[in-house]
Protein backbone atom coordinates (compact mmCIF):
# COMPACT_ATOMS: atom_id res chain seq x y z
CA UNK A 1 0.00 0.00 0.00
CA UNK A 2 1.21 3.42 -1.17
CA UNK A 3 1.71 6.05 1.79
CA UNK A 4 1.73 9.37 1.27
CA UNK A 5 3.72 11.96 4.03
CA UNK A 6 4.58 15.25 4.31
CA UNK A 7 7.31 16.37 6.68
CA UNK A 8 5.55 19.83 7.31
CA UNK A 9 3.20 18.73 9.84
CA UNK A 10 6.80 19.08 12.23
CA UNK A 11 5.56 23.28 11.40
CA UNK A 12 2.51 22.73 13.76
CA UNK A 13 3.32 22.05 17.55
CA UNK A 14 1.21 23.44 19.93
CA UNK A 15 2.09 23.94 23.10
CA UNK A 16 -1.20 23.32 25.77
CA UNK A 17 -4.66 22.38 25.98
CA UNK A 18 -6.70 22.85 28.29
CA UNK A 19 -7.96 19.43 29.97
CA UNK A 20 -9.27 18.15 33.77
CA UNK A 21 -8.88 21.59 35.10
CA UNK A 22 -4.79 22.08 33.53
CA UNK A 23 -2.84 23.44 31.32
CA UNK A 24 -1.38 20.34 30.09
CA UNK A 25 1.03 19.82 26.76
CA UNK A 26 -0.97 19.31 23.95
CA UNK A 27 -1.51 15.40 23.43
CA UNK A 28 -1.79 15.61 19.37
CA UNK A 29 2.03 16.13 19.14
CA UNK A 30 4.53 16.10 15.90
CA UNK A 31 5.82 12.47 16.96
CA UNK A 32 2.80 11.27 16.76
CA UNK A 33 3.29 10.57 12.79
CA UNK A 34 6.51 10.39 13.31
CA UNK A 35 6.27 6.63 15.03
CA UNK A 36 3.19 5.77 12.38
CA UNK A 37 5.91 6.55 9.61
CA UNK A 38 8.43 4.71 10.99
CA UNK A 39 5.79 1.55 11.56
CA UNK A 40 5.26 1.98 7.85
CA UNK A 41 9.00 1.82 6.45
CA UNK A 42 9.91 -1.06 9.35
CA UNK A 43 6.61 -2.93 8.60
CA UNK A 44 7.48 -2.24 4.79
CA UNK A 45 4.03 -2.07 3.79
CA UNK A 46 4.93 -0.32 0.95
CA UNK A 47 6.39 2.91 -1.01
CA UNK A 48 6.22 6.35 0.46
CA UNK A 49 5.74 9.25 -1.17
CA UNK A 50 5.70 13.01 -0.61
CA UNK A 51 2.20 15.30 -1.65
CA UNK A 52 1.97 16.65 -5.06
CA UNK A 53 0.84 20.60 -4.58
CA UNK A 54 -3.53 20.63 -5.60
CA UNK A 55 -3.50 24.26 -4.34
CA UNK A 56 -6.50 25.74 -2.62
CA UNK A 57 -9.37 24.61 -5.31
CA UNK A 58 -10.18 21.08 -3.72
CA UNK A 59 -9.83 22.60 -0.26
CA UNK A 60 -12.06 25.19 -1.10
CA UNK A 61 -14.96 22.94 -2.20
CA UNK A 62 -15.06 22.06 1.52
CA UNK A 63 -13.94 24.89 3.51
CA UNK A 64 -15.40 28.61 2.71
CA UNK A 65 -13.41 31.27 1.50
CA UNK A 66 -13.67 33.84 4.52
CA UNK A 67 -12.69 30.46 6.92
CA UNK A 68 -9.57 29.63 4.73
CA UNK A 69 -8.58 33.47 4.68
CA UNK A 70 -8.94 33.67 8.44
CA UNK A 71 -7.29 30.86 9.42
CA UNK A 72 -4.41 31.83 6.54
CA UNK A 73 -3.91 35.10 8.39
CA UNK A 74 -4.54 34.34 11.92
CA UNK A 75 -0.95 33.72 13.03
CA UNK A 76 0.34 36.98 11.05
CA UNK A 77 -2.50 39.23 13.21
CA UNK A 78 -1.35 37.37 16.14
CA UNK A 79 2.20 37.81 16.17
CA UNK A 80 1.38 41.33 16.07
CA UNK A 81 0.25 41.29 20.26
CA UNK A 82 4.00 40.24 20.71
CA UNK A 83 2.32 37.14 23.56
CA UNK A 84 4.58 34.49 24.41
CA UNK A 85 1.88 31.70 23.90
CA UNK A 86 -0.08 30.07 21.00
CA UNK A 87 -3.13 31.90 19.40
CA UNK A 88 -6.20 30.04 21.42
CA UNK A 89 -9.86 31.18 21.15
CA UNK A 90 -11.63 31.60 24.68
CA UNK A 91 -15.57 33.09 24.14
CA UNK A 92 -17.24 31.05 21.48
CA UNK A 93 -21.15 32.36 20.09
CA UNK A 94 -23.13 29.91 22.54
CA UNK A 95 -26.77 30.44 23.01
CA UNK A 96 -27.56 33.70 24.53
CA UNK A 97 -24.69 35.74 22.25
CA UNK A 98 -25.72 36.78 18.84
CA UNK A 99 -23.64 35.37 15.79
CA UNK A 100 -22.16 38.81 14.64
CA UNK A 101 -18.81 38.71 12.93
CA UNK A 102 -16.65 40.91 15.56
CA UNK A 103 -13.90 42.84 14.27
CA UNK A 104 -10.95 41.86 16.58
CA UNK A 105 -9.19 38.58 15.98
CA UNK A 106 -10.01 36.76 19.31
CA UNK A 107 -13.50 37.67 18.05
CA UNK A 108 -13.59 36.14 15.14
CA UNK A 109 -11.55 33.10 16.16
CA UNK A 110 -14.27 32.09 18.46
CA UNK A 111 -16.48 32.67 15.76
CA UNK A 112 -14.52 30.38 13.44
CA UNK A 113 -13.99 27.77 16.37
CA UNK A 114 -15.84 25.18 18.85
CA UNK A 115 -13.40 24.49 21.40
CA UNK A 116 -9.92 25.41 23.11
CA UNK A 117 -8.29 22.77 21.89
CA UNK A 118 -6.99 23.79 17.84
CA UNK A 119 -4.26 25.91 18.65
CA UNK A 120 -2.70 28.27 16.25
CA UNK A 121 1.02 28.45 15.39
CA UNK A 122 3.34 29.98 13.38
CA UNK A 123 3.19 26.67 11.15
CA UNK A 124 -0.32 26.01 11.95
CA UNK A 125 -1.45 26.45 8.42
CA UNK A 126 0.90 25.21 6.22
CA UNK A 127 0.82 21.81 8.10
CA UNK A 128 -2.92 21.75 8.20
CA UNK A 129 -2.59 22.90 4.05
CA UNK A 130 0.26 20.38 3.72
CA UNK A 131 -2.17 17.30 4.93
CA UNK A 132 -5.03 18.15 3.18
CA UNK A 133 -2.27 17.66 -0.04
CA UNK A 134 -1.58 14.61 1.77
CA UNK A 135 -4.98 13.68 1.31
CA UNK A 136 -5.79 14.51 -2.24
CA UNK A 137 -2.29 12.91 -3.37
CA UNK A 138 -3.64 9.60 -2.09
CA UNK A 139 -6.84 10.23 -3.68
CA UNK A 140 -5.47 10.86 -6.37
CA UNK A 141 -3.44 7.43 -6.38
CA UNK A 142 -7.02 5.67 -6.20
CA UNK A 143 -8.49 7.80 -8.96
CA UNK A 144 -5.81 6.01 -11.15
CA UNK A 145 -6.37 2.63 -9.75
CA UNK A 146 -4.39 1.76 -6.89
CA UNK A 147 -6.98 -0.56 -4.71
CA UNK A 148 -5.95 1.71 -1.40
CA UNK A 149 -3.25 4.35 -0.01
CA UNK A 150 -2.77 5.93 3.14
CA UNK A 151 -2.85 9.58 3.73
CA UNK A 152 -0.54 10.12 6.74
CA UNK A 153 -2.29 13.29 7.75
CA UNK A 154 -1.20 15.65 10.77
CA UNK A 155 -3.15 17.79 11.71
CA UNK A 156 -6.15 15.41 11.94
CA UNK A 157 -9.46 16.57 10.15
CA UNK A 158 -12.98 14.98 10.98
CA UNK A 159 -13.78 17.58 13.66
CA UNK A 160 -13.47 20.61 11.25
CA UNK A 161 -16.76 21.75 9.27
CA UNK A 162 -16.99 24.37 6.68
CA UNK A 163 -15.88 26.74 8.71
CA UNK A 164 -15.08 25.65 12.31
CA UNK A 165 -12.05 24.67 13.79
CA UNK A 166 -11.71 22.76 16.94
CA UNK A 167 -10.87 19.14 18.39
CA UNK A 168 -6.84 19.64 16.72
CA UNK A 169 -8.38 19.90 13.66
CA UNK A 170 -8.69 22.39 10.90
CA UNK A 171 -9.09 21.55 7.54
CA UNK A 172 -11.23 18.12 7.35
CA UNK A 173 -8.75 15.90 5.05
CA UNK A 174 -11.22 13.06 4.68
CA UNK A 175 -13.98 15.49 3.31
CA UNK A 176 -11.61 17.64 0.94
CA UNK A 177 -10.85 13.83 -0.04
CA UNK A 178 -14.07 12.16 -0.10
CA UNK A 179 -15.48 15.56 -2.80
CA UNK A 180 -12.28 15.17 -4.98
CA UNK A 181 -13.38 11.86 -5.73
CA UNK A 182 -17.34 13.04 -6.56
CA UNK A 183 -15.41 16.07 -8.29
CA UNK A 184 -13.50 13.28 -10.72
CA UNK A 185 -16.81 11.63 -11.67
CA UNK A 186 -17.48 9.25 -8.67
CA UNK A 187 -21.61 9.18 -7.46
CA UNK A 188 -21.28 7.43 -4.13
CA UNK A 189 -18.86 7.82 -1.48
CA UNK A 190 -19.27 6.17 2.22
CA UNK A 191 -17.14 7.41 4.77
CA UNK A 192 -16.38 5.15 7.41
CA UNK A 193 -14.93 7.03 10.91
CA UNK A 194 -13.15 4.76 13.17
CA UNK A 195 -11.74 7.31 15.77
CA UNK A 196 -13.39 7.01 19.40
CA UNK A 197 -13.98 10.94 19.08
CA UNK A 198 -17.44 11.58 16.89
CA UNK A 199 -16.46 13.21 13.22
CA UNK A 200 -19.03 15.93 14.18
CA UNK A 201 -17.35 17.92 11.06
CA UNK A 202 -17.67 15.65 8.68
CA UNK A 203 -21.38 14.53 9.50
CA UNK A 204 -21.92 18.14 9.30
CA UNK A 205 -20.06 18.69 5.80
CA UNK A 206 -22.49 16.30 4.28
CA UNK A 207 -25.41 16.06 6.83
CA UNK A 208 -27.91 17.20 3.71
CA UNK A 209 -26.21 15.56 0.80
CA UNK A 210 -26.62 11.87 -0.56
CA UNK A 211 -24.19 11.46 -2.41
CA UNK A 212 -21.54 10.92 0.73
CA UNK A 213 -22.81 8.31 3.18
CA UNK A 214 -21.25 9.20 6.62
CA UNK A 215 -21.30 6.18 9.87
CA UNK A 216 -19.31 6.83 12.64
CA UNK A 217 -18.48 4.50 16.08
CA UNK A 218 -17.49 6.79 18.78
CA UNK A 219 -17.46 7.26 22.70
CA UNK A 220 -20.85 8.28 23.47
CA UNK A 221 -21.45 12.12 23.47
CA UNK A 222 -23.38 12.06 26.34
CA UNK A 223 -20.11 11.76 28.60
CA UNK A 224 -17.64 12.24 25.77
CA UNK A 225 -16.16 15.30 23.48
CA UNK A 226 -17.74 16.66 21.11
CA UNK A 227 -20.54 16.32 23.24
CA UNK A 228 -22.80 18.21 21.01
CA UNK A 229 -23.22 15.68 18.49
CA UNK A 230 -22.61 12.36 17.28
CA UNK A 231 -26.29 10.66 18.68
CA UNK A 232 -27.58 7.65 17.41
CA UNK A 233 -31.36 9.92 16.14
CA UNK A 234 -29.06 12.16 13.75
CA UNK A 235 -29.91 10.85 10.53
CA UNK A 236 -29.67 13.17 7.90
CA UNK A 237 -31.50 15.74 6.43
CA UNK A 238 -33.39 16.83 3.49
CA UNK A 239 -31.77 14.82 0.86
CA UNK A 240 -29.15 13.57 3.36
CA UNK A 241 -32.18 11.76 5.36
CA UNK A 242 -31.02 8.37 5.30
CA UNK A 243 -26.93 8.72 5.15
CA UNK A 244 -26.11 9.02 8.50
CA UNK A 245 -25.21 6.97 10.52
CA UNK A 246 -23.81 6.96 14.04
CA UNK A 247 -23.21 4.15 16.50
CA UNK A 248 -22.62 5.35 19.86
CA UNK A 249 -21.13 2.93 22.29
CA UNK A 250 -20.13 3.54 26.22
CA UNK A 251 -16.60 4.03 27.82
CA UNK A 252 -14.99 0.99 28.59
CA UNK A 253 -16.24 -1.07 24.88
CA UNK A 254 -13.67 -3.45 23.69
CA UNK A 255 -13.94 -5.23 20.94
CA UNK A 256 -17.05 -7.25 21.20
CA UNK A 257 -19.23 -4.42 21.28
CA UNK A 258 -17.14 -2.72 18.99
CA UNK A 259 -17.17 -4.91 16.33
CA UNK A 260 -20.64 -5.22 16.30
CA UNK A 261 -20.65 -1.76 15.85
CA UNK A 262 -18.85 -2.15 12.84
CA UNK A 263 -20.65 -4.88 11.30
CA UNK A 264 -23.94 -2.37 11.42
CA UNK A 265 -21.43 0.33 9.43
CA UNK A 266 -20.49 -1.84 7.26
CA UNK A 267 -23.90 -3.49 6.60
CA UNK A 268 -24.74 0.44 5.44
CA UNK A 269 -22.16 0.71 3.63
CA UNK A 270 -23.07 -2.40 1.76
CA UNK A 271 -26.43 -1.60 1.10
CA UNK A 272 -25.34 2.20 0.20
CA UNK A 273 -23.06 0.62 -2.73
CA UNK A 274 -20.57 3.33 -2.98
CA UNK A 275 -18.03 3.75 -5.48
CA UNK A 276 -15.48 4.23 -2.85
CA UNK A 277 -14.63 4.50 0.96
CA UNK A 278 -12.91 7.29 2.74
CA UNK A 279 -11.90 5.70 6.06
CA UNK A 280 -11.41 8.16 8.87
CA UNK A 281 -8.38 6.13 10.97
CA UNK A 282 -8.27 7.19 14.30
CA UNK A 283 -6.80 4.66 16.97
CA UNK A 284 -7.57 6.57 19.84
CA UNK A 285 -9.69 3.56 20.39
CA UNK A 286 -6.85 1.75 21.92
CA UNK A 287 -7.14 0.24 25.61
CA UNK A 288 -4.35 2.64 26.54
CA UNK A 289 -5.25 5.94 24.78
CA UNK A 290 -4.42 8.81 27.98
CA UNK A 291 -7.88 10.54 26.45
CA UNK A 292 -10.36 7.92 25.40
CA UNK A 293 -12.46 4.70 27.28
CA UNK A 294 -12.49 2.27 24.52
CA UNK A 295 -10.53 -1.39 25.17
CA UNK A 296 -9.52 -2.51 21.76
CA UNK A 297 -6.48 -4.12 21.38
CA UNK A 298 -3.44 -4.05 19.01
CA UNK A 299 -4.50 -7.71 17.24
CA UNK A 300 -7.70 -6.02 17.19
CA UNK A 301 -6.61 -3.58 14.37
CA UNK A 302 -5.92 -6.29 12.29
CA UNK A 303 -8.97 -7.60 12.36
CA UNK A 304 -10.33 -4.05 11.76
CA UNK A 305 -8.53 -3.52 8.66
CA UNK A 306 -9.83 -7.14 7.17
CA UNK A 307 -13.37 -6.21 8.01
CA UNK A 308 -13.23 -3.00 6.06
CA UNK A 309 -11.31 -4.77 3.18
CA UNK A 310 -14.03 -7.23 2.60
CA UNK A 311 -16.38 -4.53 2.12
CA UNK A 312 -14.20 -4.89 -1.56
CA UNK A 313 -14.26 -1.52 -2.64
CA UNK A 314 -11.16 1.37 -3.22
CA UNK A 315 -10.53 2.20 0.06
CA UNK A 316 -8.43 5.59 1.23
CA UNK A 317 -6.94 5.57 4.61
CA UNK A 318 -6.71 9.11 6.31
CA UNK A 319 -4.93 9.25 9.36
CA UNK A 320 -7.17 10.88 12.90
CA UNK A 321 -6.34 11.06 16.36
CA UNK A 322 -4.61 8.42 18.51
CA UNK A 323 -2.76 9.62 21.60
CA UNK A 324 -1.16 6.42 22.56
CA UNK A 325 1.94 7.70 21.12
CA UNK A 326 4.45 4.48 21.87
CA UNK A 327 1.34 2.15 20.16
CA UNK A 328 -0.15 4.48 17.62
CA UNK A 329 2.13 3.21 14.89
CA UNK A 330 1.75 -0.37 15.51
CA UNK A 331 -2.16 -0.10 16.04
CA UNK A 332 -2.65 1.92 12.34
CA UNK A 333 -0.49 0.25 10.55
CA UNK A 334 -2.19 -3.12 11.99
CA UNK A 335 -5.48 -2.24 10.43
CA UNK A 336 -3.81 -1.09 7.02
CA UNK A 337 -1.80 -5.11 7.38
CA UNK A 338 -4.50 -6.56 8.05
CA UNK A 339 -6.36 -4.47 5.40
CA UNK A 340 -3.60 -5.92 3.05
CA UNK A 341 -3.98 -9.54 3.97
CA UNK A 342 -7.35 -9.81 3.23
CA UNK A 343 -6.90 -9.13 -0.53
N1 LIG B 1 -8.67 19.39 25.77
C1 LIG B 1 -9.14 13.76 17.53
O1 LIG B 1 -9.02 12.63 17.98
N2 LIG B 1 -10.01 17.25 23.71
N3 LIG B 1 -9.47 14.80 18.29
C2 LIG B 1 -10.65 16.80 24.91
C3 LIG B 1 -9.94 18.84 26.11
C4 LIG B 1 -10.69 16.96 22.49
C5 LIG B 1 -9.71 14.63 19.69
C6 LIG B 1 -9.92 17.35 26.10
C7 LIG B 1 -10.26 15.69 21.84
C8 LIG B 1 -10.18 15.87 20.35
C9 LIG B 1 -8.86 14.03 16.10
ZN1 LIG C 1 -10.28 11.12 18.25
Amino acid sequence: MLTIYSDDHHLHHGRCELMDGQLMPCFEMPSRADHVLERVKTQALGPVTAPEDFGLGPIQRIHTPAYLEFFKGAWARWAEFKRDGDLLPFTWPARTLRTVMPTSLHGQLGYYSFDGGAPITAGTWQAAYSAAQVALTAQAAIQRGARSAFALCRPPGHHAASDLMGGYCYLNNAAIAAQAFLDQGHKKVAILDVDYHHGNGTQSIFYERSDVLFASIHGHPEAEFPFFLGYADERGEGAGEGFNFNYPLPAGSGWDTWSAALEQACGEAQHYDADVLVVSLGVDTFKDDPISQFKLDSPDYLAMGKRIAALGKPTLFVMEGGYAVAEIGINAVNVLEGFQSAQ
